[in-house]
């Protein structure tokens, strides 16, 4: 690390690489949860890390994964993040035997450990996000809400929502196949259902689903009037009066991958090239992570107000 701060700066210690891997050891560690959803931490980890960077602004250069602002009712209680506190919990005995590492890394870390320990890709991953504390300028500096993206919403949604972000349409197709993992949750978002059969497992099988080769999509509406789409048999014509049944689902901001020419030419690319979606996605997630994090020539974070810390991995 630099040491070419002005005194008063608080370098937290960097940690060498045996700790580093303690803390990727904990994280596998704690990922099967036989009790939980498809018995594993593993999907609503990558949500965490995945919204925790999710809020960055290109033209404010505000949000991103720097500050861990969730652990606030600021972030935390915004709608879209209902159900990541199971994230968080899940973490913190991480946190406790670990104390070293910030929450902001820890959930970013998590999540790629996690992709990882799911059989997906390898992502590069650098350290040294802080936390935000409670003094006035660090509560400041947590995102506003509604900066995520409504599943409920299209096309011209993704781009402005990912646009903000800076990524492009390649990178908003890899990036949504993340919902190869996980599933939705009545009482989180409204929607229910996971993508594919195995929601643990990383793959591209999201991609060959959306194209639906041996059933189709029907759109349904949920008792509580969300709309989502299912997975059915295909049939001649459409029963009057009756929601399709099927288990895997589609969002509708899934669905215009489909429907948005660009966006389902990169569809058709990842369904057919796994190896190909997995290196988009290492480098679109990891690109993902580093969202508003500035970092000095060595890679060492660069807060606004002064050089705090002091690694990399
Ligand atoms: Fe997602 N996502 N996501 N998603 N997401 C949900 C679950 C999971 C959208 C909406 C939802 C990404 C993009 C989008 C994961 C990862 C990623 C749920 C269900 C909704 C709704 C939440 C619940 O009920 O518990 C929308 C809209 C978009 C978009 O506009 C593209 C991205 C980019 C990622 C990522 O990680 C790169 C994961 C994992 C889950 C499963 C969570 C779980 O608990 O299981």
């Amino acid at each position: 690390p630099s040491s070419k701060t002005s005194g008063s700066a608080a370098k937290p210690p960097q940690p060498s690489a045996s700790q580093l891997d303690a803390v990727r050891a904990s994280i596998r560690d704690l990922l099967k949860q036989p009790n939980y959803d498809d018995g594993s931490a593993g999907p609503v980890i990558v949500r965490l890390a995945w919204h925790s960077a999710g809020t960055y602004d290109a033209a404010s250069g505000t949000g991103g994964s720097n500050g861990a602002g969730m652990r606030y009712e600021a972030e935390g209680g915004d709608p879209a993040n209902a159900g990541l506190q199971h994230a968080r919990a899940f973490l913190e005995p991480i946190k406790s035997a670990h104390p070293w590492i910030t929450y902001a890394d820890l959930w970013t870390l998590a999540a790629i450990v996690a992709i990882e320990a799911m059989d997906g890709p390898r992502i590069p991953w650098k350290g040294g996000r802080t936390d935000f504390g409670t003094a006035e300028e660090d509560q400041a500096r947590i995102p506003p809400r509604g900066r995520l993206p409504d599943g409920a919403k299209g096309a011209d949604h993704l781009r402005i929502i990912f646009g903000r972000m800076r990524f492009n349409d390649q990178e908003i197709v890899a990036l949504s196949g993340a919902h190869n993992l996980g599933r939705c949750h009545l009482d989180r978002s409204g929607f229910h259902g996971k993508w594919v059969n195995n929601p643990t497992r990383f793959s591209n099988q999201y991609f060959r689903l959306l194209l639906a080769n041996e059933k189709e999509w029907r759109r349904k509406t949920l008792a509580n009037g969300v709309e989502q789409f299912v997975y059915v048999e295909k049939v001649e014509g459409q029963s009057e009066g009756e929601e399709p049944e099927g288990e895997l689902m589609m969002l509708p901001t899934d669905m215009s991958l489909l429907s948005d020419p660009v966006f389902r030419k990169w569809v058709e690319i990842y369904a057919a090239d796994k190896d190909r979606f997995f290196a988009d996605f290492s480098a679109v997630f990891a690109k993902l992570l580093e969202l508003g994090i500035r970092r000095d020539g060595e890679g060492n974070v660069v807060n606004d107000s002064n050089v705090k810390a002091g690694y990399r991995s």
